[in-house]
């Protein structure tokens, strides 16, 4: 008998994520029995890479990519080389830090069946600054603003990290436009619903957990803010 998540791949790009990588997979593994994961590594130092591999050697579901010879490397890159890969129905990205709670996939995946694209969206981003909260606040409700005044396809939180989609519609976007990612950039789902089909339909899980990374660096800075900022009017 098929495991219940055979038709589920989730997809983590990494980056120097020692700290939570090993109890991510884990628990995703505990959680959702048979579902392939993929880890896609852009050329981590602090031995992620060596945590990933000796995990993915002892289970066939665990897919360590290893990008550090690919000539573009970039959050957004690693995630539309992954999910090209994949051989499932359904898709799960989320990040590797621990920043999106493991039990939250299960919501998402289930609002797959009646749904193109599902967004993880925050309700609460707890220990946030005001600062960052502002910049995250203007940035989302800019993106929206814009992909409403366009007629895209748009979600309460465009800049989620953390989304499902089905894997046919994600490859037929990545395949007809590659050159129209931001394959450097972070923002993935901002990049697919720029390039969808205008009735995409597009589900919500809200959660409220997105605490502040507890363990390596954030590579969040304000190039990245700008390109994002500049690929919302692409
Ligand atoms: N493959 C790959 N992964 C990356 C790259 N940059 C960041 N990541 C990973 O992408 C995910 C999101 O990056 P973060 O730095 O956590 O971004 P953020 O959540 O907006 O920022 P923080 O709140 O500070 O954590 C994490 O799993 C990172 O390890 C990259 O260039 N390539
Ligand atoms: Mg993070």
């Amino acid at each position: 008998m098929p495991s219940p998540f055979s038709d589920l791949s989730v997809i983590i790009p990494v980056m120097n994520e020692k700290g939570t990588i090993a109890g991510l997979i884990g628990a995703l593994r505990k959680l959702y029995a048979g579902a392939t994961i993929i880890v896609a590594d852009d050329g981590s130092t602090d031995g992620t890479r060596g945590i990933v591999k000796a995990i993915s050697e002892a289970d066939r579901n665990v897919l360590f990519l290893d990008r550090r010879k690919r000539n573009v490397k970039g959050l957004t890159a690693s995630v539309v080389d992954s999910a090209l890969r994949t051989l499932t129905e359904k898709i799960v990205v989320m990040d590797g830090d621990l920043q999106h709670p493991p039990e939250v996939v299960g919501d998402i995946y289930g609002l797959l069946d009646a749904n193109d694209i599902v967004v993880g969206v925050r309700t609460s981003v707890k220990d946030w600054g005001v600062h960052r909260k502002v910049i995250s606040k203007t940035m989302a409700y800019i993106a929206y603003a814009t992909f409403k005044a366009r007629g895209r396809p748009t979600t309460n939180d465009i800049m989620s990290g953390f989304f499902g989609i089905r894997a046919g519609l994600f490859k037929r976007i990545a395949l007809s436009h590659r050159e129209s990612f931001v394959h450097t950039g972070y923002k993935v789902l901002l990049d697919i619903l720029r390039l969808a089909p205008a009735n995409v339909r597009i589900g919500e899980v809200y959660y409220s957990t997105f605490h502040l990374r507890r363990s390596g660096t954030s590579k969040l800075n304000y190039k990245r803010i700008v390109d994002t900022v500049v690929s919302t009017f692409r």
